[in-house]
């Protein structure tokens, strides 16, 4: 029997209008689009709760202030935005983007200054960038891929959650084309950067050691690192050399899109025995219990439509 629920496999919001996902639409000229020229953000909802929305909230306005984009909308409009999203689609667990593009330029308009910018959001199921069996099985299979660097981040600012994602698309194909589900990359000079979607984890010699630079600042990333700490296991913020990963006793992905993943193998090679190291575990334990902590975490209000709302009142600013 069909859903009565029009938004039951997702909803978005587009133009000041709540619409089913598969009724979604960008217009075509707009910069984000036709440029890139936009930041974004992803938050979970996971069991009827959102996890850490403001610290993905946060994140957002820091990317507009680096990309000199003003909001269409002000962050509490935006956060009830997100939530109505989840609220109409019924999503006890949820994929939440949200997208602040620099606008749809007039006719001509080269000056991106000219622009207001536009919001776009929608709630689709939740998202696993490695399912849950492969992650109960061992973990995922991954390269550091040699035909491909990480964009520098003198080009393309990691920090501002981006949609330049060629240089990952040619990493996910070359992860592919070698038997494996996801790849690394470097920044060129044998150093871990991040891959598609999420960042990167080793224990070497007893530390946790992830990125500094290149990547983008994760909160899957911060969520692992303050359970890490939790644990008394240090954390070094810093290089990440390609030799330090080829000899870890653990690699772990962060990412919202499924959280704390284990890796099973390395260019073919298991890592550690191959089943899920300890610390992993333990972190990824942890970091989905958080997930009902009311300290990081609260329930959407999944009940009748609510005025608080009103499309109307934001529209006006968008
Ligand atoms: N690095 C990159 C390039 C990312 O896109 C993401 C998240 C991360 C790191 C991890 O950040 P965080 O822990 O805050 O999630 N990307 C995915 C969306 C992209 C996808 O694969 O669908 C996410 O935000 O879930």
């Amino acid at each position: 029997m069909a859903s009565e629920n029009a938004f039951s496999d997702g909803c978005a919001w587009v133009e000041g209008e709540y619409v089913p996902i598969s009724e979604a639409r960008v217009p075509i000229l707009d910069t984000g689009f036709v440029r890139s020229d936009l930041t974004y953000d992803v938050a979970a909802v996971w069991r009827g709760r959102f996890f850490r929305l403001d610290d993905h909230l946060d994140r957002l306005w820091r990317g507009c202030e680096r990309l000199r984009m003003t909001p269409p909308a002000t962050r509490e409009e935006v956060r009830a935005i997100m939530i109505e999203t989840v609220r109409r689609s019924g999503l006890q667990d949820a994929y939440v983007e949200v997208v602040v593009t620099r606008g749809v330029p007039g006719a001509g308009e080269r000056d991106p200054r000219r622009l207001t910018p536009r919001l776009y959001a929608y709630a689709i199921p939740y998202v696993w960038l490695v399912n849950p069996d492969m992650q109960d099985q061992g973990g995922a299979d991954i390269i550091v891929a040699r035909t491909t660097r990480r964009i520098p981040p003198g080009a393309v600012d990691p920090t501002v959650k981006n949609f330049h994602w060629g240089d990952l698309v040619r990493g996910l194909y070359e992860a592919y084309d070698r038997g494996a589900w996801l790849p690394v990359l470097t920044d060129g000079d044998g150093l871990v950067t991040e891959g598609p979607g999420f960042n990167v984890f080793a224990l070497v010699d007893g530390a946790l050691k992830t990125p500094e630079r290149g990547v983008l600042l994760g909160i899957t990333r911060k969520t692992a690192m303050e359970i890490a700490e939790s644990l008394d296991v240090p954390v070094h913020v810093g290089d990440l050399p390609v030799s330090d990963l080829y000899r870890a006793e653990e690699i772990f992905l962060t990412s919202t899109a499924g959280g704390v993943m284990p890796v099973a193998s390395l260019d073919g090679v298991p890592v550690g025995d191959s089943k899920v190291g300890s610390l992993t575990s333990r972190i990824r334990d942890r970091y989905w219990d958080l997930h009902s902590d009311p300290a990081l975490s609260f329930a959407v209000d999944y009940g009748e439509a609510s005025d608080r709302v009103g499309t109307a009142s934001v529209r006006s600013t968008v």
